[in-house]
């Protein structure tokens, strides 16, 4: 599978994730519920941005079946400004606080060290980077030394340039060498391969058909060896598949039940976790595809009695 002019990421891993033991062994992809605690995400932006509303939104996704909830303070939206530092820590610390005090996996999505620390001592279990530590060069510091698992996600640029970043040869090939990068310099600061999870960044400087070879070859990332969460939920190239008769996209909130569809395909594909805004259509389908993959594995059905 591995390409020849692209070197494999790693050598197969040595341990699970540093994650809470009910999350290691659940014999399927997870889901993770997106938190954002901002005014202004592409396909959510406001609804939940003052904490008591993020919160119990993190109550209510968890209630569909999220194992993990992803609280984040800064939008990655295309075209996007940044917030400040210390905006992003007053969104995001008493939501991770929180919902980590109601016994919840939380994880933080945030391309910042400070953000990304004060989440952890907060009780944050993972750090979901979206620039793979390209945006701060002290976040790899932090996770080698906090010991927290670790997204890092294909990005080439902030949201406010991202969508001019998009040159491949061949969309594969360059998101798993570029990552290959990342884990170089991760390993080079200290951080573990059982910390790491890669995420190809799907929407991320690729703002049109190049995400979809991404998805339909996920098995080739999925073999370098690490964890690979996928991150389709409502994004653009899902409303472009779904135009409507008058030629206009979908909009975000009308890309659920294709999200649920890539959710399948991408934990039938192997994915580790699937990060997506409604919950409760990925729930179902990352636990069909575990039955799909478990019944042609042993060929027995699985996740029921026969007759149910
Ligand atoms: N996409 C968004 C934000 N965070 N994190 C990871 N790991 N992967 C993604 O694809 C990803 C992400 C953008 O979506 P949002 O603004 O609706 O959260």
């Amino acid at each position: 599978m591995t390409r020849p002019d692209v070197p494999a990421t790693a050598a197969p891993r040595s341990g699970p994730l540093p994650f809470p033991a009910h999350l290691r062994d659940t014999g399927r992809t997870l889901v993770m519920g997106v938190v954002n605690v901002t005014p202004d995400s592409f396909s959510d932006g406001g609804r939940w941005f003052t904490p008591g509303a993020a919160v119990a939104h993190g109550l209510e996704l968890a209630d569909q079946g999220a194992d993990l909830l992803d609280v984040g303070g800064e939008s990655t939206r295309p075209g996007a400004r940044r917030v400040p530092v210390e905006d992003e820590l007053a969104r995001v610390l008493p939501v991770v606080e929180e919902l980590t005090a109601r016994g919840l996996a939380v994880s933080v999505d945030t391309t910042r060290a400070q953000v990304a620390r004060a989440a952890v001592e907060r009780g944050a279990v993972l750090v979901n980077d979206v620039s793979g530590g390209l945006a701060d060069d002290a976040m790899a510091g932090v996770v080698a030394e906090t010991g927290v698992a670790y997204v890092a996600m294909h990005w080439r640029g902030h949201a406010d340039v991202m969508d001019d970043l998009d040159d491949y040869d061949d969309v594969v090939a360059d998101v798993r060498a570029e990552l290959a990068q990342r884990v170089a310099t991760l390993r080079a600061a200290g951080v573990r391969d059982e910390q790491v999870v890669l995420d190809p960044g799907l929407g991320f400087a690729k703002p049109g058909a190049s995400n979809w070879p991404l998805l339909a070859r996920l098995p080739e990332l999925v073999a370098d060896g690490f964890p690979v969460l996928v991150g389709a939920s409502r994004k653009r190239f899902l409303g472009h598949l779904l135009t409507r008769p008058d030629g206009t996209p979908a909009p975000p909130l009308a890309r659920d039940r294709a999200t649920a569809a890539v959710s399948a395909l991408a934990a039938a594909s192997g994915a580790w976790c699937v990060r997506v805004h409604e919950v409760a259509g990925s729930a179902d389908a990352v636990r069909v595809a575990a039955a799909w993959r478990s019944a042609g594995a042993v060929g027995d059905a699985a996740g029921g009695t026969a007759r149910e």
